[in-house]
């Protein structure tokens, strides 16, 4: 066998709903809830499942949706009928109501279904963790970061992650929030800007002309007005096009040891966007899967309460060997998972998976050449000396 191993008293729960999957926004949109499929065949095909407790997620419901969104935006949701897209390439059409029926975010059937799926699975990571059953809970069809009060943004509706986070705050004091999705985690942050029980730190590709969605600069910390309680406890690492293995874990680190030095969560949600990775269809980091898996382990060790929840990734090959092995970490197995280089013969959709079927490909055979590293060690520094400055103003 593959040297599975559960480890003793220490609880991993897997939350998932296979009907996620069968969802489409469109033939050739980006989001393609299919890797999902994917990933949850690799978790399996290593044997992954008998480390964890497994829990068909259930679909939210109204009531819990509407506990961050609007009702106005949740009944829309429900009851707007698939109608034929408003061909939109370029963003412009104003007669959409809630952002919805573009081409980021288009109406599809089963839309609501979608939605309430991706929500439930958050929010029984979150119980989970509440009721102390998981030490930490894995919620990939989650991590839906840009979805407004009342709005959808960004190929999100719902923000399972905000409606996870109010549910972890029954119990936790204090909840840090983490995004390496290569986009800026704003809904989240947003929805938290007055609250100094939630710390938000987003690590982001950042050109506001150029790249989705604009916001998330290094000065921006939350609004400092009127005695704000939640003034400095919004962190942004903004990043250019090319960052590695290297520098993105020792940023990593550095930044997340000092925010939990300062402000002591009870409880971390990481939202784990695959879009990160080298050889995305969006994103152009040079990440590879050790090095975005690193920052899952550097969490784990912190030993507190934990949500994973997925986000972006639109190379759903990679998207499935990430997420299989960041699984692999939550349960202690990634020595084991990375000791069988070979991907298991019997993975449903072997194929898909291409460079000769191992796990951890190196940038040359997912790129052929690396994109050029456009970060500097003295800007990755000087990031380093905003957040410090910021953290200042921030205690438990
Ligand atoms: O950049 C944008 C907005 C536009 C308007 C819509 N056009 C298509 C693109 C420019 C300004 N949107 C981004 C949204 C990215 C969302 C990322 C979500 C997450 O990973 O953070 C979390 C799940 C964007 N980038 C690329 C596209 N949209 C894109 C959308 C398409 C597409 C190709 C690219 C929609 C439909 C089709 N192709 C067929
Ligand atoms: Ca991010
Ligand atoms: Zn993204």
């Amino acid at each position: 066998e593959l040297g599975i191993t559960t480890p003793k008293g220490y609880d991993v729960s897997f939350h998932y709903n296979p009907e996620m999957e069968r969802h489409h926004f469109g033939q050739t949109h980006p989001m393609k809830p299919w890797r999902l499929t994917l990933t949850k065949g690799l978790v399996t095909a290593y044997g992954m499942h008998y480390t964890m407790k497994n829990y068909t997620a259930r679909a939210a419901t109204y009531d819990e949706l509407t506990s961050f969104h609007t009702s106005d935006y949740v009944d829309f949701l429900a009851t707007v009928a698939p109608q034929p897209t408003p061909l939109d390439l370029d963003g412009t059409n104003s007669d959409l109501k809630f952002n919805l029926g573009g081409s980021d975010c288009p109406l599809f059937e089963g839309l609501y279904n979608y939605c309430s799926l991706s929500g439930g699975a958050s929010l029984d990571a979150a119980r989970k963790l509440c009721t102390k059953q998981s030490d930490i809970a894995i919620a990939w069809g989650g991590g839906l970061h840009h979805a407004k009060r009342s709005e959808a943004s960004g190929f999100c509706y719902v923000n399972d992650i905000v409606i996870a986070i109010l549910q972890l705050l029954r119990v936790h004091k204090r909840v840090l929030y983490i995004d390496i999705d290569v986009h800026h985690g704003d809904g989240v942050e947003e929805a938290f800007f007055s609250t100094d029980r939630v710390m938000t730190v987003s690590f982001h590709k950042y050109d506001p002309m150029n790249f989705f969605p604009g916001t998330g600069a290094l000065e921006d910390n939350g609004p400092k007005s009127e005695h704000n309680p939640g003034a400095h406890h919004a962190i942004n690492v903004p990043l250019n096009d090319g960052i590695t293995d290297e520098q993105y874990k020792w940023l990593f680190e550095n930044v997340i040891s000092r925010c939990v030095e300062k402000f002591k969560p009870e409880a971390i949600v990481l939202q784990c966007g695959a879009d990160s990775l080298a050889g995305d269809r969006l994103g152009k980091f040079n990440l590879l899967v050790q090095g975005h898996g690193s920052c899952v382990e550097y969490c784990k060790g912190l030993g507190l309460p934990m949500i994973i929840v997925g986000g972006g990734g639109y190379t759903p090959k990679n998207v499935a060997r990430a997420w299989a092995y960041e699984t692999a970490i939550a349960t202690n197995n990634q020595s084991n998972v990375a000791a069988t280089a070979e991907i298991p013969l019997h993975t449903p959709y072997r194929k898909n998976f291409e460079y000769d079927s191992v796990l951890l490909p190196s940038i040359e055979q997912i790129l052929g050449d690396a994109r050029q590293n456009r970060n500097t060690q003295k800007r990755l520094q000087e990031i380093i000396q905003h957040v410090t400055e910021q953290l200042r103003f921030v205690s438990a």
